[in-house]
């Protein structure tokens, strides 16, 4: 089945330099990129994305982690994975959640960590399902950030809305 999946690269794989290696290793999967960027982590859209984790013990570290309050990195990589059983395979390659329990040649196993504090630092989000894709995807990017049409989507006319340009155009 043809399906879209979302991954972050979370705080702590922007600090250890593992964009290269994590991107190389999710080509193995031959799924098409449709969506990628780096964007700041508010914490209302932590909580979003973690609404089902609110009751976890861990839960405040969790928002400080994906926050990049723990790295420094005020930022995650988004990127949107299509394609043939697209979840599935790219769960796969990741890894157990918790980075000791994982394949030690998957993502996680490889790269992750746990915290004197706890946190499963494990470098890497992947959506666990079909449902969960479309409710991540969804928050993380909006229909024109991502290049086939996934889901349907409406045009709205927006009036005096503020945006950015170029203070001078391109020569
Ligand atoms: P997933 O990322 O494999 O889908 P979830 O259960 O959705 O796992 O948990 C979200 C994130 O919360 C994990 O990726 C990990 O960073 C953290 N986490 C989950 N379970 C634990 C735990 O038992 N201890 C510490 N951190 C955890
Ligand atoms: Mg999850």
């Amino acid at each position: 089945m043809i399906e879209q999946t979302l991954v972050l690269i979370k705080p702590d794989g922007l600090k250890k330099s593992l964009t290269g290696n994590i991107l190389t290793r999710l080509s193995e999967t031959k799924l098409e990129i449709v969506a990628t960027k780096i964007t700041r982590v508010s914490r209302e859209l932590a909580g979003e994305h973690y609404k089902h984790m609110k009751d976890k013990p861990f839960y405040g570290e969790l928002i400080e982690y994906i926050c990049g309050e723990l790295h420094q990195r005020r930022k995650v990589m988004a990127m949107v994975y299509w394609g043939e059983g697209a979840i599935s395979k790219v769960r796969q390659l990741a890894g157990a959640t918790n980075p000791e329990e994982a394949d030690p040649v998957s993502i996680r196993g490889a790269y992750g960590r746990i915290t004197t504090k706890g946190v499963y630092e494990n470098v890497i989000h992947t959506s666990r399902d079909k449902e969960e894709a479309e409710r991540e995807i969804k928050l993380w990017f909006s229909p024109e950030e991502i290049i086939v049409d996934l889901y349907p989507a409406r045009t709205v006319e927006v009036n005096k809305a503020k945006k950015k340009v170029w203070a001078q155009e391109h020569q």
